[in-house]
């Protein structure tokens, strides 16, 4: 079992923008995994395995509907704290934070914004405490990018709705408790319905194979004439619209995730060059390794300036979709190319699970992937500043 020896690094004094209840949040946070999780994440993403037994320790640090109300089992905080949670957990693994991002902002999120007031009464309590744990189904085997394209659907049988397709690349579906699922009506209309385990028809094959995120499960949805009760339907929101309104916000969060992915490689890449002697000299001597540190916390530094002015504009509800894929865009870019420099700063030791920086940077392939690719998030902008639609 590792030590896990993380500091964090605050190079613009950002942390003077935080309130004394942020510090709090994000300290709590970090205690935790360094106790909890930090000692056994190589060992479940060797196995590619979630580490089940955190997830109370999850719910009790916020991490299940940090900004969900606290009458619905939420913890009520803003967007800054909940940012700073999901850097915390990103920091540590990508899978962590992914699980987190789900429960909150793809399930719980469609929960409160979309449904009704049962609904919410239902479901929200028992996934803020991860008594249950939940899914979003909108991805499929021929519609990623696309997700308008979509061919699950589901017809009115008068007393229930009968549910027929399939999703894919579901992170949580091979133990969620509830699915999110985003299907066509008759007229071709998307709408969520709350697809429960144990209804007849409902599987959620595990995806093996995985060589990023392999501590995170990942799964099918599969519906074959799934009996579907009417209630189960979220009335307040329908169309495209309605999922891409929950992806605003686990970009967000992955945004502020990925500065916590970048600070951990960081962190470790500033200690080994210190430590590491080559030529009689440390190799943080270099003038080489120096101008790859210096580039790593300059572009830190502007990743974080850029997404706590976000979160700021968040807080207000002033946070566009176009301006939440430019953080989540260039964050995770940023994570990934210095995962790379801080693995050659590590030389060979870099490639080993001795250090967490080869599974970040393996993580970062799928982040770079899911909530829309590096590519659409750069035609997302293009369409903003240019008012052209270049998808189609
Ligand atoms: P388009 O015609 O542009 O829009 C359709 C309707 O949606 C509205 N809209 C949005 N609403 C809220 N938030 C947004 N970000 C929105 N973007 C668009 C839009 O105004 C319109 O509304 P209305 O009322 O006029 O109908 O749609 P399009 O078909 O051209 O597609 C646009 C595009 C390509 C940007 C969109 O489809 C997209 O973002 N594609 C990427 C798909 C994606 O991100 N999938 C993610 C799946 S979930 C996942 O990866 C979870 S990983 C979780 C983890 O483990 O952390
Ligand atoms: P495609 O859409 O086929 O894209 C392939 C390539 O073509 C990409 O480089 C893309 O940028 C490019 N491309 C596509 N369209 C255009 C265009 N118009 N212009 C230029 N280039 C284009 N989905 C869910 O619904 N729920 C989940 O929980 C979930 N979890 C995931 C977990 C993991 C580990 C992974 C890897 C994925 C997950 N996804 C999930 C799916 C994810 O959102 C999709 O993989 C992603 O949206 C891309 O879709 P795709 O893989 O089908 O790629």
């Amino acid at each position: 079992m590792k030590t896990d020896l993380y500091q964090g690094h605050d190079y613009y004094l950002m942390d003077e923008l935080l309130s004394d209840e942020h510090k709090l949040i994000r300290d709590t946070a970090r205690a935790w995994i360094k106790k909890e999780v930090s000692p056994i994440i190589e060992d479940y993403y060797e196995r590619a395995e979630f580490p089940k037994q955190i997830v109370p320790g999850l719910a009790s640090i916020g991490g299940f509907g940090p900004y969900i109300p606290q009458e619905y089992g939420g913890a009520g905080l803003d967007q800054i704290s909940y940012g700073l949670i999901m850097q915390e957990l990103e920091r540590c693994d990508s899978g962590l934070r992914s699980t987190s991002s789900v429960q909150s902002s793809l399930v719980m999120y469609p929960i409160w914004k979309y449904g009704n007031e049962e609904q919410r009464k239902k479901y929200l309590p028992k996934l803020a405490s991860g008594e249950f744990i939940g899914s979003f189904g909108l991805t499929e085997p021929d519609h990623g990018s696309n997700p308008g394209g979509m061919v699950t659907n589901f017809k009115d049988m008068g007393d229930h709705y009968l549910l027929n397709g399939a999703k894919m690349w579901i992170s949580n579906a091979p133990f969620c408790d509830v699915a999110v699922v985003w299907a066509k009506n008759e007229e071709g209309r998307i709408w969520g319905l709350v697809v429960e385990r144990g209804m007849e028809g409902f599987t959620t094959p595990e995806t093996h194979g995985k060589l990023s995120l392999r501590a995170s499960a990942t799964g099918e949805l599969v519906f074959d004439n799934v009996k579907v009760p009417k209630e189960n339907l979220l009335p307040n929101k329908s169309g495209l619209g309605a999922p891409l309104g929950c992806l605003d916000s686990a970009r967000y969060g992955i945004a502020w995730g990925a500065i916590g992915v970048a600070l951990d490689c960081y962190d470790s890449a500033l200690r080994y060059a210190k430590e590491r002697t080559q030529f009689g000299k440390p190799i943080a001597a270099f003038q080489l390794q120096q101008k790859k540190l210096a580039e790593m916390i300059t572009e830190i530094t502007k990743a974080q300036l850029l997404t706590f002015r976000l979160g700021q504009l968040k807080n207000e509800g002033r946070a566009t979709s176009a301006q939440i894929s430019m953080a989540k865009r260039n964050n995770v870019d940023m994570a990934l190319k210095i995962a790379r420099e801080a693995r050659q700063i590590h030389g060979a030791m870099g490639i080993t699970n001795e250090y967490s920086i080869m599974r970040h940077m393996a993580n970062l392939e799928s982040v770079i992937t899911y909530e829309g690719t590096h590519d659409i998030h750069l035609l997302i902008t293009g369409f903003d500043i240019t008012g052209v639609n270049a998808f189609k």
